[in-house]
This record gives structure tokens, sequence and C-alpha cells, in this order.
């Protein structure tokens, strides 16, 4: 299928991706110092983040969650239409993307602006995606898992590869206005997770607005609220009868998914692009 190509990453051809915007994104865009970003590869918690932002942003009341497409309380800075929300919307921003650390908007070097950067096993990001595709309509079927492993291990999905993407952002480590966290963590401790998040922020919420966040972040009320759960995404881009964005919503369905020689064949590469990195994750 045709794809735009900018730096490196490819990018399905849809009216909403253009060059145009990632050169402006990248080169132009102003971060300011009271915007909060959330980073994230697809697939890795990105929705999940941003629910339990906009909740703690509203200090745990649940109204605007309901009542607002996710895309307009949080918008895509790499799209066109986020873009201009972005734009527009007054200070302090919430704002999100998938973009590599090199396309980022460069005025991130000089600004306060903060980000948190969710990641995931990348295995059950394979599966998640894999299932994804499936109801983009700008993508091809992503045929069997085998072929599309190979396809996710070569970096020649959209946003290219998985590992040079958490790499490239962890080079930012050890800025104080950068967080990381793991989806798996989000799924062990979810309240603990929330608090973390808070402190990051220098957000002090109490112990019942916290307790409404990690209520209103569930997957279960994010799959039943029509604001957060994709539905609302236009049929013209996606088939909602072959895909879902909350579909499972746990931590290793991969292993019913993946041979064991695919799996094995997956921690080879695995090993080979993470040699040298110095942070441990859940899955390791
Ligand atoms: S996207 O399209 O790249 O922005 O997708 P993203 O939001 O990053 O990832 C979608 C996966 O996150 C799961 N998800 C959740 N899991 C647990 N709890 C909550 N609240 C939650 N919200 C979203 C969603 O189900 C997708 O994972 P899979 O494995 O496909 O179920």
């Amino acid at each position: 299928m045709a794809s735009i190509t900018y730096k490196g990453i490819t990018l399905p051809v849809v009216d909403y991706y253009s060059v145009e915007t990632l050169s402006y994104v990248e080169n132009e865009f102003q971060l300011l110092d009271d915007d909060v970003v959330t980073v994230t590869y697809p697939k890795s918690g990105t929705h999940w983040m941003l629910e339990i932002l906009n909740l703690i942003w509203r200090d745990g009341d649940p109204s605007w969650v309901q009542n607002l497409p996710v895309w307009e309380r949080t918008p895509w800075l790499e799209n066109t239409d986020g873009l201009k929300l972005a734009l527009k919307y007054p200070p302090p921003r919430l704002l999100t993307t998938h973009l590599p650390f090199h396309i980022f908007p460069k005025s991130f070097l000089s600004s306060k602006a903060k980000v948190i950067y969710t990641l995931r096993n990348p295995k059950d990001v394979l599966i998640s995606l894999y299932h994804f595709c499936k109801g983009l309509k700008m993508m091809e079927d992503p045929g069997i898992v085998e072929d599309f492993m190979e396809s996710f291990l070569h970096g020649k999905l959209p946003y290219g590869s998985w590992f040079d993407h958490v790499k490239g952002w962890m080079v930012m480590k050890d800025r104080p206005n950068i967080f990381f966290i793991t989806y798996e963590e989000l799924q062990q401790d979810l309240r603990h997770s929330v608090e973390r998040i808070c402190q990051f922020l220098g957000k002090e919420l109490n112990s019942q607005q916290i307790s409404s966040v990690v209520e209103n972040a569930s997957f279960h009320k994010m799959k039943d609220n029509k604001m957060s759960n994709f539905s609302l995404f236009p049929d013209t881009y996606f088939d909602h009868t072959k895909g879902k964005m909350m579909r499972k919503g746990i931590s290793g369905d991969w292993k019913n998914h993946l041979t064991v020689a695919q799996s094995e064949r997956f921690d080879q590469v695995y090993q080979e692009n993470m040699r040298g990195v110095s942070m441990t994750f859940p899955w390791d």
C-alpha cells in the first residue's frame, strides 16, 4: 500500500499524515513549559495513559473522559487535525504522539515540558498491533503472525523499529522532565502507578480522587466508554468488525499466538538489539 516516508519513518497514506506536518512538528512546533506529552510506540498503552492523565488533570472527575473523544482531549501531534487542535488549545496542554525521538519537536530540548514515555513487552505490542491492523483500512491485511513478526523485527511497520524507538527515547532518561513507565507496571499496581505519575506531574490528589482515576481508567470502564474505546473512529479509516482498540487488555497474550520457535527467534533479535541497554524491564 502507498506510504509516506520521513527521516526513516514510514506512515500509511491517509489525509491526516503528511511530510509537511512531520517536518513542522519536528522543527517549528513550540512545546511550552507546562505541556505534558504522552509518548509511546504504537500499542504500548497510549490510550490507557491518556485516560489516566485526563482523569488526573480533572482531579479524578470522569465527566471530561465521558463527554469528549480522546483525540480531542489530547491531540496527536503528527496528525494534521490533531496539530491544529494543539496549536489552538491554551496551555497547559496534554498532547500525545508515537513519534520517535529524532522527529519529536526540537523545542523539547530547551523547554520544561514533561514527557511520559510508556513501554510494553514488545511481544504483546506485536500481537496487539497484529490484531489492530486487521481493522485499519489504510494498511494491508497483516497476513500470518510469522510474516508480521518479521516486519516488526525489521522495523518495517508504521513508526519504524520498536528497538530504535525505545533506545532513541532512552537517551533522554536522565532528564528530570521525562518519566518512563511500563504497561506491566500499570497492570501490576495501577494505584501506585497513578501516585507516581501525580508525583512526577506535581499534582496532589487526595485518596478519593486517586480512587476515581483508578476506577475510571480500568479496562472495563474504558471499553464501555464510547469516548475512549475508539468506536467513534470513522469507518472510512477503520473496519470496526475486524479490529478493536480495547481488545483484551492483558499482559502475556503473546503466549497464545507465538510458537516456541517464534518466541525464541524474537528473543534472539531482542537480545541483539538491546545489548548494552542499561535499563531493565518487567519482561527481561
Ligand atoms: S494505539 O492505537 O497505538 O494508540 O494503541 P495503544 O493505546 O497504545 O494500545 C492499545 C492496547 O492497550 C490496551 N488497553 C488497556 N489495557 C489495560 N487496561 C486499560 N485500561 C487499557 N486501555 C487500553 C488495549 O486493550 C490494547 O491492547 P490489546 O493487547 O490489544 O488488548
